[in-house]
């Protein structure tokens, strides 16, 4: 069994993450090469860490290696160990293809498989191993999550002196769906380790909440959970929302920048300066409704209501997952119904659909959002989706349309945007046409209400609430209910 890293107990702020914050480039001991992989995290966290002797922990992203702590621009990095068997069962297994179908509201059946989920208890042992020994006496320790939703109460039963918080990126189900989970007391203990849990919407803190009343009969008030440890004593634990955010002033001094602007002309032209450019950018993944969105589309051009010279559909698909056969099967889905479309609607020199199958560097990203005239967000269950605030961000302009999923947490605070219920495809096509056709004086009233919205809850903004909460300084002390 791998064992997790030694290193001294000296940070005061210890991440948690799965993956960490930087990519392995290649080489070996001091000449080891890493790249810092850019996210959203990343960028809120480094101020914290950086000012704090902060130590992130988590995986490499390569199997059966060991790498020893080392320093990254200012932040400790603490790699975990994963042999190939746990990054199958534990990370594709366990955690995508059982907790993220599960909490996605099983819009793909999850799987639960016993030796998945033994893999999943060793791993997040390791992982409450290496905080535990990097953390300094009283250190907050800040677990990022639904792969290490156990981490929070291990942590505990080691070092009863951390203070300890728990982010749950993605949503957390109705009890009806979460109660499937053969293991659903054991992730919820595990939860219950940390002082504050947080929610991406008010609802999935709700749906928890409930969870812990039928599954442990625990009395909750508002906000706050008072859990019976062990040793008999209570201990309130606050559950509530906070909603994540972007690096909003960043992605306008990107687009602000000439050759972004002078790039998103070039797409645009490239297009066949059409009318109207309706972009998608996704990870390839189930959840986002990207099929659902292109079958409106088809629809639409099938109707006669668009034309392929005044519209056409740009849908970034960036590469996800691609060992777990869902995804596969979801790609060859995809890709079949985008053939079948440019099949049926294309002409020589108008394209109806535009697929990428690639990632792509932040800069194109900022350039495809200033092309589009309509940004297609029509996820079926997302915890916040990003790609929403950043398309926003980026149109220091006023202008530009996002029709935005009533099922992301996005939805909750970007009112102005043109809402829909991706299952229902008429209403999903008529809200793509009420976009396309949008007055200018109407995109610009609710972009800048959508723009002022994203600025004044950015990313940093979050993390900030997020650790004046757990260490008690915040508006909401641990202990008081905020109602
Ligand atoms: C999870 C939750 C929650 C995508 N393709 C490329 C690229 N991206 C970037 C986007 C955005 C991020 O990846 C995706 O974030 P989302 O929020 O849209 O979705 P998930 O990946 O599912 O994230 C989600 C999030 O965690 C944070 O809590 O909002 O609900 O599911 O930033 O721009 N970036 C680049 N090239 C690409 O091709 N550079």
């Amino acid at each position: 069994d791998a064992a997790a890293p030694n290193i001294a107990p000296v940070y005061d702020m210890v991440v948690v993450s799965n993956r960490l914050p930087v990519d392995y480039l290649g080489g070996e001991g001091a000449q080891t090469q890493w790249k810092a992989s850019p996210g959203g995290l990343v960028t809120a966290l480094e101020p914290v860490m950086r000012a704090a002797d902060g130590a992130w922990v988590g995986w490499t992203g390569v199997a059966e290696r060991e790498f020893e702590p080392f320093e990254h621009d200012g932040i400790t990095i603490v790699p975990v160990p994963l042999s190939a068997d746990e990054v199958e069962d534990y990370y594709e297994g366990f955690s995508n293809d059982t907790l993220w179908p599960l909490y996605h509201d099983v819009i793909a059946p999850p799987r639960y498989h016993r030796e998945w989920w033994d893999a999943y208890v060793r791993v997040n042992r390791r992982f409450a191993e290496a905080a535990a020994n990097a953390a300094s006496d009283g250190a907050v320790v800040w677990v990022q999550d639904y792969q290490l939703q156990l981490v929070p109460r291990m942590l505990r039963e080691i070092r009863p002196d951390l203070v300890i918080g728990f982010f749950n990126h993605i949503p957390f189900p109705a009890y009806g769906i979460y109660s499937q989970l053969p293991w659903r007391r054991q992730v919820i203990a595990g939860l219950l380790g940390a002082d504050v849990i947080g929610f991406q919407r008010a609802a999935d803190a709700g749906n928890f909440s409930r969870a812990v009343r039928r599954l442990f009969g625990y009395r909750t008030r508002g906000t706050v959970i008072d859990v019976r440890d062990d040793d008999g004593k209570v201990r309130h634990v606050v559950a509530r929302h906070f909603p994540i955010s972007i690096d909003a002033a960043a992605f306008e001094q990107m687009a602000r920048r000439p050759e972004v602007q002078e790039r998103a002309r070039e797409i645009r032209k490239s297009l066949g300066d059409p009318d109207i450019v309706m972009l998608g950018v996704d990870r390839l993944d189930y959840t986002k409704g990207i099929r659902h969105r292109m079958k409106a589309f088809g629809e639409l051009l099938r109707d006669g209501r668009l034309s392929v010279e005044e519209a056409t559909l740009v849908q970034v698909a960036s590469p996800s997952r691609e060992r777990v056969d869902t995804y596969r099967q979801l790609r060859d889905e995809i890709e079949l119904q985008v053939g079948r479309l440019n099949g049926d609607h294309s002409t020589l020199g108008h394209q109806a659909i535009t697929y990428l199958h690639h990632g792509y560097p932040r800069e194109e990203m900022a350039a495809l959002y200033l092309a589009a005239d309509v940004m297609l967000v029509t996820a079926l269950r997302d915890g916040m989706n990003l790609v929403a605030k950043e398309y926003v961000a980026s149109r220091y302009d006023d202008d530009g349309v996002l029709v935005l999923s009533e099922f992301t947490g996005a939805s909750d605070e970007l009112r102005q945007a043109v809402l829909v219920n991706p299952h229902d495809i008429d209403g999903l096509k008529d809200a793509m046409v009420e976009a396309a056709r949008m007055p200018k004086r109407e995109r610009a009233r609710r972009m800048r209400a959508l723009r002022k919205r994203v600025r004044d809850n950015d990313v940093a903004n979050w993390s900030a609430t997020f650790l004046e909460t757990l260490t008690g300084a915040g508006p909401i002390s641990p202990g008081v209910p905020d109602g």
